[in-house]
């Protein structure tokens, strides 16, 4: 009998799905889940996923009760509270805010590379807009340049919503835009970045080579 009473709707590629299998690994609850893997794009949606996340979006976790669960952050909350140990959300004060807040920029510097990514992957040569493709890469060098400032202090305290988004955020960026050589600019943030890689958590889900 598998231990599995949870259906994630997965892609390894996917860094949004990365985050919620990191905190499944860090909370100890990583069995708990089976993976539908799926392949969509927005030209190129999944049936299945469009029957439980209306948004057609990846990822979307099924309970053990037919509830649908999406998006990454309602995901991630909802594991935080299968587990009893320390929250990886601080549940109130000022850290909680902040912890939060770093997240969020960390989801934004996703949506900007996957947007990137669909528009330079999926829609014709003819139609790649030079303007938008820079407006969105300038979100992502802006956001590290506040992570390089996080990393000194903030970001190594805890390996919890904040760090993990940031590792998330960052090994996409080194899946999907490897020529971007972030390490060069944000040496403090490089360096944070080699250390927690090489957690359990991280190791396991790495982007597919
Ligand atoms: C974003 C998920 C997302 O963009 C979340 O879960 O936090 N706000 C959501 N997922 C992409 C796959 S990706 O991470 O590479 C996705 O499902 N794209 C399909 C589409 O139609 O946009």
């Amino acid at each position: 009998m598998s231990a599995a009473t949870m259906k994630l709707f997965h892609n390894p590629a996917s860094p949004f799905v990365r985050k919620v299998l990191v905190f499944l690994h860090e909370t100890g609850q990583r069995e708990r889940v089976e993976l539908e893997t799926v392949l969509l794009s927005p030209t190129s949606p999944s049936a299945a996923v469009n029957a439980h996340n209306p948004a057609g979006k990846i990822p979307a976790l099924c309970l053990a009760d037919g509830s649908l669960l999406h998006d990454s952050r309602v995901i991630v909350d909802y594991i935080d509270h299968q587990h009893g140990g320390e929250p990886l959300i601080p549940r109130d004060g000022a850290a909680r805010w902040r912890r939060l807040t770093l997240a969020s920029l960390a989801d934004a510097v996703m949506d900007a590379a996957v947007l990137i990514r669909y528009e330079t992957a999926t829609r014709p040569e003819e139609k790649h807009w030079a303007d938008w493709l820079d407006g969105q890469q300038a979100k992502i060098t802006r956001a590290l340049a506040e992570f390089e400032t996080a990393a000194s202090a903030e970001l190594p305290s805890r390996f919890d919503v904040a760090s993990i988004g940031v590792a998330c955020a960052l090994g996409y960026l080194d899946f999907r835009q490897p020529e971007l050589s972030w390490r060069k600019s944000f040496p403090t943030l490089a360096a944070w970045y080699a250390e927690v890689s090489q957690r359990p958590s991280m190791l396991a889900t790495q982007p597919p080579v």
